[in-house]
């Protein structure tokens, strides 16, 4: 490349290929071509212009889906520059979207952003990958354009008008033959645009939908940032102290941390590195949890809260109840992981242990109430520890007494190979009956609940171990609970849970998920856990075979394309379900079990941060957010049978 290195021609030459690579392999650039994908192109665009807000130049980024689902990103920063580059001999503009990683190194660069992001590509990437990209700013009292179709140059950057002020606008339709859909998903790009306002202090992001017929519009601003985040998190838990712990260090590393502790069970720790949610953890968290552990610890042996008999308190004990976000900004992250979340720099867990460590306990030293009352609730947590780890050793102790360790209400398959083998949870003792004779018994297991669930919400570990209705849960699925969970000791690969879609079967519903999301979380993220959807109705007509519905839609879908075949309304016998027990075993195996024919749902845990906020919510305390969340969300609601 040396000899070409001033020549014009030969440089073009490479950039086409190199945003020809990007549109040959777009999953090597922005990690898949799906939904995802889609909505990682918009976060680039979003990116750069929080780069200049953290730059200290822009205070407000407006986002836009238009109508035809067009993305439209406008920040008020001080403009791209447009002045002719001295390598590429084109505008800067346009080499920033026309060069592969062009946007660090030719300026622009706030120190973190080129390899920060996941994939970190910018803006030529998106241009690549988009039909078109029309690019508007302004500069200097000018108003300058430029258009690219994938990725190439249509129309050169060209000044045309004057104008006020200075900023960036860039609009874009992503390439529908590299995306698998162009349907972003409004609640998706909200989540963002809300954690980017809380990681960018004072930064005002706007979201606008303009696809359906009335426009939905969205601010976000926080001047509290970090606090803002925490106080969000927390808003429907009862909080141990009013405001969050804040601990913020510039330097080589910059770190940003906000506290708060309420008297939930459950740890709800976010971390970022450069804005990026590290969902796996890694160094920065390490650090964090190290130094929690110690500081707390010192603090209760210095003040006599321990005394000197006592064991000192451990990490899971401290972090009961804690909702914090960790934010760090490092100039070259290595990301690791199965999703490459996880941050893998070993020079980030010193920095954040020893700045919290200093930080946290002169807090502490200065505000004793708050102190105490955090180490009251570690202590207690401690104390449900100790009795949990009792509960557990007599369950085992009891199991390895009894010949099987598995419950006596299950009916087993007779694989025993994991992978192929699936137990119904099974709401009431009726429905479990027909289940057990309509099952396929090689690979189908039975477990049937009954009487009232325990709500894990409201309850510790203690009370997990030894309780009758989840025992035979935790027996059956057989890989333990909580830290000791082992998920390549599940015994089967599907576990279904099978209720009546009526409000006590939505209960049921919603305890075991809250069960298996804070004690076997990872039988979630696997993609384990399944809903059974039982039939509705029933169509039944002498002389011809039973159809059953799952939806009012598919009823009156039926009925359609019944009529057409001259069979009316009047002629047809139907039966609405109210729960599975009226079904006999072979209707139950046809219509829920049969994997030929059945409908499962797989639970997802594409975000955390909202199961968190929504188990807390129904299943926790306070009753004045959930009454709230309910009567917004009952025009959601179907076939509930009251
Ligand atoms: C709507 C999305 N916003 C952007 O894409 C955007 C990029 C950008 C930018 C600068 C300012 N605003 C921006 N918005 C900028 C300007 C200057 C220096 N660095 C950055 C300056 O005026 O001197 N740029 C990001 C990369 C580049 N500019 C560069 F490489 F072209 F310099």
């Amino acid at each position: 490349m040396e000899k070409y290195k001033h020549k014009y021609g030969a440089e073009q030459i490479q950039v086409l290929e190199g945003l020809e690579a990007v549109r040959k392999r777009p999953g090597m650039y922005i990690g898949s071509t799906s939904v995802r994908g889609l909505h990682h192109c918009v976060y680039e665009i979003v990116d750069n212009g929080v780069d200049e807000a953290l730059a200290g130049y822009c205070t407000e980024i407006n986002v836009v889906i238009e109508k035809g689902n067009v993305i439209s990103v406008t920040d008020n920063g001080r403009g791209i520059p447009v002045e002719i580059h001295p390598k590429t001999h084109i505008s800067t503009a346009e080499t920033v979207y026309t060069v592969l990683h062009a946007g660090g190194k030719f300026g622009g660069d706030s120190g973190y952003k080129v390899s920060g992001g996941l994939h970190g590509v910018g803006a030529s990437v998106v241009n690549a990958l988009s039909t078109w990209t029309e690019v508007t700013i302004k500069r200097d009292g000018g108003l300058y354009q430029m258009y690219f179709e994938k990725g190439k140059t249509v129309k050169k950057l060209e000044r045309i008008g004057d104008a006020e002020g200075t900023g960036t606008k860039v609009r874009f339709l992503a390439d529908d033959t590299i995306f698998e859909s162009l349907d972003y998903e409004y609640e998706t790009l909200e989540k963002r645009m809300r954690e980017m306002a809380f990681l960018t202090k004072g930064l005002k992001i706007t979201l606008e939908d303009q696809r359906e017929e009335t426009p939905k519009k969205v601010e976000f601003c926080y001047e509290g940032g970090l606090i803002s985040f925490v106080e969000f998190l927390n808003k429907n838990k009862e909080k141990l102290h009013k405001t969050p712990i804040y601990i913020e260090k510039s330097g080589e590393i910059p770190v940003e941390i906000a506290i708060q502790y309420t008297t939930s069970y459950s740890e709800n720790i976010h971390t970022f590195v450069n804005n990026i949610n590290t969902i796996e953890g890694g160094t920065h968290l390490e650090g964090f949890k190290r130094a929690l552990t110690k500081v707390f610890n010192d603090y209760a042996r210095s003040h006599n809260i321990l005394k000197e008999k006592d064991n000192n308190l451990q990490g899971e004990d401290i972090r009961e109840g804690i909702t914090a976000v960790v934010s760090v900004k490092v100039k070259e992250p290595q990301f690791e992981g199965q999703t490459k979340t996880k941050l893998g720099n070993s020079e980030v867990t010193g920095v954040v242990q020893s700045m919290v460590n200093e930080a946290l306990s002169t807090f502490l030293e200065e505000n004793p109430n708050v102190a105490k009352a955090i180490l009251e609730k570690c202590i207690s947590a401690s104390r449900a520890r100790e009795a949990a780890r009792k509960a557990r050793e007599l369950v085992r102790k009891k199991n390895a007494l009894e010949t099987s360790t598995l419950p006596g209400k299950l009916a087993d398959c007779s694989s025993k190979v994991a992978d192929e083998c699936e137990v119904y949870i099974v709401e009431g003792d009726s429905a479990g009956g027909s289940a057990k004779q309509g099952r396929d018994r090689k690979f189908q297991a039975i477990l049937p609940l009954w009487g009232k669930m325990l709500n894990v919400e409201k309850a510790r570990a203690d009370k997990i171990y030894g309780n009758d209705k989840l025992n035979p849960v935790i027996l059956a699925i057989g890989a333990g609970i909580g830290a000791d969970f082992d998920i390549t000791k599940i015994r089967y690969g599907k576990v279904i849970i099978m209720a009546d879609a009526d409000v006590d079967g939505a209960h049921i519903r919603t305890l075991l998920l809250t069960f298996f999301f804070r004690y076997m979380r990872p039988l979630i993220e696997n993609g384990n856990v399944y809903l059974a959807q039982p039939p509705l109705y029933k169509i039944s007509k002498k002389g011809m075979e039973d159809i059953y519905c799952y939806s009012d839609e598919e009823l009156d879908q039926k009925y359609k394309e019944l009529e057409e075949k001259g069979i009316l309304r009047e002629q047809l016998g139907l039966q609405r379900y109210k729960g599975l027990g009226e079904m006999n075993p072979e209707q139950l195996w046809d219509t829920t079990m049969n994997p030929e024919t059945r409908i499962l749902v797989k639970v997802t845990m594409e975000d955390a941060m909202k199961a968190d906020e929504i188990f807390t919510l129904l299943m926790g305390d306070e009753v004045e957010p959930r009454r709230e969340f309910i009567q917004a969300n009952a025009k959601y609601v179907k076939n509930l049978d009251i």
